[in-house]
């Protein structure tokens, strides 16, 4: 019998803060791609995958903490949840709301969310609101509501958040029978990287449960790769920066909120995080569509970025196993694929409505 897959709190409720009686909220995320990346394996000489987030509900990996976060609202008796967001979290707080029944109110950076984050918010009733300031100005202002005002924070600062999200962690194990030596990924509010390590170690060791201990599932965890769009790149720099920028928005963080346990992470597995120039970042992009066949945003693509330039260095190892999270679907910000490298717009080809026009345009000999 086919399995229908029932989200991540169901698949792993015996890992994660919930019971039984857990009223869930979900849309069957989790689940999502391991894709062996061909050509980026050709590259290094080892087996690369790519964990295709943008196959979520919402386009990101953003649904797999928003689960539990929004049941962990309505568990509370919350009657509406707020957020602060670079797009994809105000996208995934605004669906889930949805089907919550709870209102939700979202604070966006004025001019810098990508056209189809704002729409999925406002799609999904969303309260949205424009903050004259950048995203860190927008989680101040959220987790002040959160803590004076009748609303319920949903950023990843609460904790259930990185419950859900370290289940990406989980399904890599599960898929590959182990944990990969290397797991790369964007870096930007610094939760993704913390939940994948928290992942990580939880499945590399017992793990206690209310109805006893549960066996180690992976022998061991990998090393931790994060990469930050070099104009925001607070870790690399050891301080936040106040005036974040790059074109990848997602990322464009300068205070990220789990600055502790993305140090631990990257620390505790003898891994980096380095930065990436907002070029590398959409060579990167360009290399996964054209190359791959994956599509995704430029935020996304960071990790491949970070991959890319580190075995131009030299600093890849051959013959081990790599995985890196592609974070969001590229029809978030589509227009980057229309852009050629020297920055113009990609014309289509206009044609008659004529056979012989097209097939020769095409450089078609007729048999
Ligand atoms: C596609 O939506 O912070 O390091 O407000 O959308 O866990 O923050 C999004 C972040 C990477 C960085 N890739 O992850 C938000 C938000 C994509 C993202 C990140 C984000 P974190």
């Amino acid at each position: 019998m086919a399995h229908q897959w029932r989200g991540v709190i169901r698949e792993y409720a015996d890992r994660l803060p919930v019971t039984e009686a857990t009223k869930v909220i979900t849309l069957g995320e989790g689940g999502t791609p391991l894709v062996h990346a061909q050509k980026l394996s050709e590259l290094t000489g080892s087996e690369v995958y790519l964990k295709v987030e943008g196959m979520n509900p919402t386009g990101s990996f953003k649904d797999r903490g928003m689960t539990m976060a929004m049941t962990a609202a309505v568990e509370a008796g919350a009657k509406a949840v707020v957020c602060a967001s670079t797009g994809n979290t105000s996208a995934s707080a605004a669906a889930y709301a949805t089907a919550a029944g709870l209102k939700c109110a979202v604070l966006v950076p004025e001019g810098k969310i990508s056209m189809g984050k704002l729409s999925q918010a406002i799609a999904h009733g969303a309260t949205l609101l424009q903050v004259d300031g950048n995203f860190d100005n927008c989680l101040d202002i959220a987790r002040k509501l959160g803590e004076a005002y009748p609303v319920f924070l949903v950023n990843s600062v609460n904790p259930a958040r990185i419950q859900g999200q370290k289940t990406g962690a989980f399904e890599v194990v599960d898929s590959l029978g182990d944990a990969p030596d290397i797991h790369v990924l964007p870096v930007g509010n610094a939760g993704n990287i913390s939940a994948y390590w928290k992942g990580y170690k939880e499945y590399s060791a017992p793990f206690e449960t209310a109805n006893g201990t549960l066996p180690a599932v992976s022998t061991k965890t990998p090393i931790m790769w994060g990469f930050q769009a070099a104009g925001a790149a607070p870790f690399v720099a050891g301080h936040p920066i106040t005036e974040p920028d790059t074109i990848a928005t997602a990322i464009r963080i300068g205070n990220p909120a789990s600055w502790d346990t993305a140090v631990a992470a990257r620390d505790e597995s003898g891994g980096l995080i380095e930065a990436v120039t907002d070029d590398e970042i959409l060579a990167a992009h360009r290399w996964l569509s054209a190359k791959e066949g994956v599509f995704v945003e430029p935020g996304s693509a960071a990790g491949v970025a970070g991959l890319i330039k580190k075995h131009a260095a030299g600093d890849v190892p051959s013959g081990k196993t790599i995985v890196i999270t592609v974070t969001g679907h590229g029809l978030k910000d589509p227009q980057w694929a229309l852009r050629t490298e020297d920055g113009s717009d990609v014309q289509p080809v206009k044609v008659p409505n004529d056979v012989v026009t097209v097939a020769a345009e095409l450089g078609l000999e007729e048999n």
